[in-house]
């Protein structure tokens, strides 16, 4: 894979609450609307183990049991996105991680009901989301139908 196809994909969650409330059509067309290719999508139910792994990074925090417990309360729709500037350009659409701060319009500040049950996890620029995208897919599970 190339550097520039790297920098164009990023990865998308639906999260246990969005697809609890019947949301992944209502999400994935504000997300395919906004300009995105959808290259590899399943649907999955984290184990706790598995979600300990995920959030990793947040580790301490006061939240990350809380956290743990809920990315692995039901199921959640993993996305392969791809678009020029994909991590940069999703975390727009996505809006901030609160959704009462989250801009107008965005996907969190439409759905989101609580700092932490806000709907959706959008990979960030600068914590490495080809290593996100790799948790969930193999390369051979992922089409540049570009
Ligand atoms: P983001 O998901 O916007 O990247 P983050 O990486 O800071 O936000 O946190 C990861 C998730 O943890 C976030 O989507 C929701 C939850 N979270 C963050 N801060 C929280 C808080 N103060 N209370 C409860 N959950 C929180
Ligand atoms: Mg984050």
């Amino acid at each position: 894979m190339s550097i520039l196809t790297a920098m164009n994909r990023t990865l998308l969650i639906i999260k246990p609450d969005a697809v609890k409330r019947n949301l992944i059509g209502t999400i994935l067309k504000q997300i395919v609307d906004a300009g995105f290719r959808i290259v590899g999508m399943k649907m999955v139910w984290l184990t706790k183990e598995r979600g300990e792994t995920f959030y990793e990074i947040h580790k301490g925090k006061d939240f990350y049991n809380w956290l743990v417990d809920f990315i692995s309360s039901g199921p959640i729709v993993a996305c392969c996105l791809q678009f020029p500037n994909a991590p940069t350009k999703l975390r727009e659409v996505v809006g901030a991680t609160d959704p009462k701060k989250a801009a107008h319009g965005t996907v969190r500040n439409l759905y989101g009901t609580s700092v932490g049950e806000n709907v959706v996890h959008a990979s960030a620029p600068d914590e490495d989301p080809h290593h996100e995208i790799q948790f969930f897919f193999m390369e051979e599970e992922l089409f540049d139908h570009s």
